[in-house]
């Protein structure tokens, strides 16, 4: 296939068209804008500032970079496990370059990280590692569907690592799985807003959103 002259790259996967990278980029924003002003947020202030009574602003708290994507396979120019398998995939091969539609069902924030939750469709999971989501060192999601980790960062607060959002989204869909319900805050306009304790909180979307992304690869 094409890919196998070229070295490996840091990492393969969805890349989000630049239109609709600004509009996800607002939603996101305004999303922060409004929870940073809920009484339920303030209530729980103490996750994110170590100290009661402290001010946060959302949108001055989480850092963002780079172009948005929905990274499937990290593989670290050939140091990550897998990475050459993965290069060497057939359908990897065969869809490299190629447009789908990404379906973003949920926006999530801890202390560490903002992120969206994408849905991936039968079609884009031929793509998705079989590891991926024991790879992450969640042990209580091993069990969950294949997957369950996919998301787009969003940002990240001072000192953490991208890699940490798909950790964090894979915390709250285990306790999802366990039967914590969480506790339903505020219907928004986007969505239903649920707090999972520990600072984290949980936007699933009315309407998810579409994003139309290409499935390529990022050298750096
Ligand atoms: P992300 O997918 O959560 O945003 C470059 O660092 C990209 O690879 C980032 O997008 C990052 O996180 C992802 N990444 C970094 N290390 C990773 C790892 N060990 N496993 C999976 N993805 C990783």
């Amino acid at each position: 296939g094409p890919l196998a002259e070229m070295s490996l790259p840091l990492f393969f996967g969805w890349f989000l068209l630049s239109s609709v990278q600004d509009k996800i980029r607002c939603t996101s924003m305004d999303f922060l804008k409004t929870l940073d002003t809920l009484d339920a947020f303030k209530k729980h202030l103490i996750d994110f500032t170590g100290k009661a009574e402290k001010e946060v602003d959302l949108e001055q708290y989480f850092q963002a970079k780079g172009t948005l994507h929905c990274t499937t396979k990290f593989c670290d120019y050939g140091k990550a496990e897998g990475a050459k398998d993965y290069a060497e995939n057939q359908a990897v091969n065969d869809l490299y370059g190629s447009v789908s539609e990404l379906s973003l069902s949920a926006l999530f924030v801890t202390p560490r990280t903002v992120g969206a939750r994408v849905s991936l469709t039968e079609e884009q999971l031929v793509l998705w590692p079989a590891d991926a989501e024991k790879e992450a060192d969640v042990p209580a999601a091993a069990s969950l569907p294949r997957g369950s980790r996919a998301h787009i960062t969003l940002g990240c607060s001072e000192g953490v690592e991208p890699v940490q959002t798909g950790v964090d989204l894979l915390e709250i869909l285990a306790l999802q799985q366990e039967g914590q319900q969480g506790e339903l805050v505020e219907e928004m306009e986007l969505g239903s807003l649920t707090y999972y304790g520990s600072g984290r909180w949980l936007l699933s979307l009315r309407e998810p959103i579409c994003a139309p992304a290409c499935f390529s690869s990022y050298y750096g």
